[in-house]
């Protein structure tokens, strides 16, 4: 594959089908969902592997299951310049959020070793598994075993089967040993990640790429609220304690606690799972999570404090039980000027303007900034659209990234 087909364009269309292969490594048929550690997830990991070996790059898989391709530069052993992303995804899923940024990723290293210029610094492209947090109640557990933030005991959590990360990490024969997934502060010189934009300002203004300046803070909870389950047919209403009629009034106080913060505040409740769940006993118990994200931390947990007294508030009134607990809560993440000055100089290499943008999902680069310098650089995607089936983005867009990616590392191989 070396240096064959590298003109502009081949790229692109390599990058499309080679997602499009990807979305077919699922645990589910019909539908795209892969989660951290899933059978699929191994599977995933081999492709991307494969893909980084006809790169011409050396492949590893580190402890917590981050697959790292490693192109040396002039003088073996150089810090790296990281491109990576996640080929997890959520349930049901487009085939572009995280993998698009592997792919291009790989894409962008393949051209890069098959020219004879080589750089200063190491290129290294790594495919990350838990962004999402879908599966187990984590989140960044990959990205940010990076920078050593992980502990031992975090991967004791368990999915809704009582498989721990641990237990999980094994079965893909995975040696233990989180520590060896530390990187050394001089082993990496900056952070790139490519990412669909998951938001529609860059249709709206005709751009197909832009540099993200900073990510927002984000918080998830899980509720567990205790009612007692009793007979449809024979609980008088005014004597129910009835779990399921709370939550949802606490779903919606926590939607307006979310709409009082305007634009810079988002909450919703995307996951319920009511106990027993039978057509004729009144719910005796409920577990609900809730996602708060801002550019303002602030703001923020100004919006948490308020949701968890609105949360007790109706649980005295329904006489249920309440208990909630955040079990992940990550800054708003501003990226590195020198970066995002990189980024932009890429996308003006492929003659696009430049567009700068706040992100409002939240990305491994989060987890990467507070040790390296990050930035990601977005790609357009149709009318927004992502978490969704119906994620699309365009074949030249995606060759467009690669192009701006690779002189965006020339960039940064010149500058840092
Ligand atoms: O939730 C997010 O923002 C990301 O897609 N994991
Ligand atoms: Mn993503
Ligand atoms: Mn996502």
């Amino acid at each position: 594959m070396k240096g064959k087909g590298r003109n502009a364009n081949s790229m692109g269309k390599r990058v499309m089908d080679r997602l499009d292969e990807l979305a077919q490594i699922s645990e589910s048929p019909g539908m795209l969902t892969r989660r951290f550690l899933t059978p699929a997830h191994a599977r995933a990991m081999d492709q991307v592997g494969a893909w980084m070996r006809e790169a011409g790059l050396q492949v590893r898989v580190d402890p917590i299951a981050n697959v790292i391709g490693r192109l040396e530069g002039r003088r073996p052993g150089a810090p790296a310049i990281l491109i990576g992303s996640h080929i997890d995804t959520v349930i049901d899923a487009g085939k572009y959020d995280g993998n698009l940024g592997v792919v291009a990723g790989i894409e962008a290293a393949a051209a890069l070793a098959s020219v004879p210029d080589k750089l200063e610094h190491a290129v290294e492209v790594i495919a990350f598994g838990d962004e999402e947090g879908v599966r187990f109640p984590s989140h960044l557990l990959s990205s940010r075993s990076l920078t050593g933030a992980v502990r031992a005991r975090d991967l004791d959590v368990v999915d809704a089967d009582g498989i721990s990360v641990k237990a999980a990490l094994g079965g893909l024969g995975l040696p233990d040993g989180l520590a060896a997934c530390k990187r050394a502060d001089k082993d990496i010189a900056a952070y790139i990640e490519v990412h669909i934009e998951q938001g529609p300002v860059l249709q709206a203004k005709r751009a197909a790429l832009a540099a993200v300046t900073a990510i927002n803070g984000a918080a998830r909870m899980r509720v567990r609220v205790e009612g007692i389950a009793g007979h449809a047919g024979t609980v008088p209403m005014a004597l129910r304690q009835d779990a399921l009629a709370a939550a949802a009034e606490m779903v919606v106080a926590v939607e307006e606690i979310g709409r009082e913060g305007g634009d810079k505040l988002v909450a919703t409740v995307g996951r319920t799972d009511v106990r027993p769940n039978a057509v004729n006993v009144v719910p005796g118990e409920v577990h609900f999570t809730i996602d708060v994200r801002s550019p303002s931390d602030a703001i923020r947990m100004a919006a948490q404090k308020k949701i968890a007294t609105a949360l007790h508030k109706i649980g005295k009134k329904r006489q249920v039980r309440v208990t909630a607990e955040t079990y992940y809560e990550m800054p708003a993440t501003k990226m590195d000027d020198r970066i995002v000055a990189a980024v932009s100089a890429g996308i003006a290499a492929v003659g696009q303007k430049p567009i700068m943008l706040a992100s409002g999902a939240g990305h491994d680069a989060m987890a990467i900034a507070p040790k390296w310098p990050a930035a990601m650089m977005f790609v357009r995607c149709t009318d927004g659209i992502s978490h969704n089936p119906a994620e699309h983005i365009t074949r030249d867009d995606s060759d467009l990234a690669v192009r701006a990616l690779i002189a965006a590392i020339r960039h940064l191989d010149a500058t840092l």
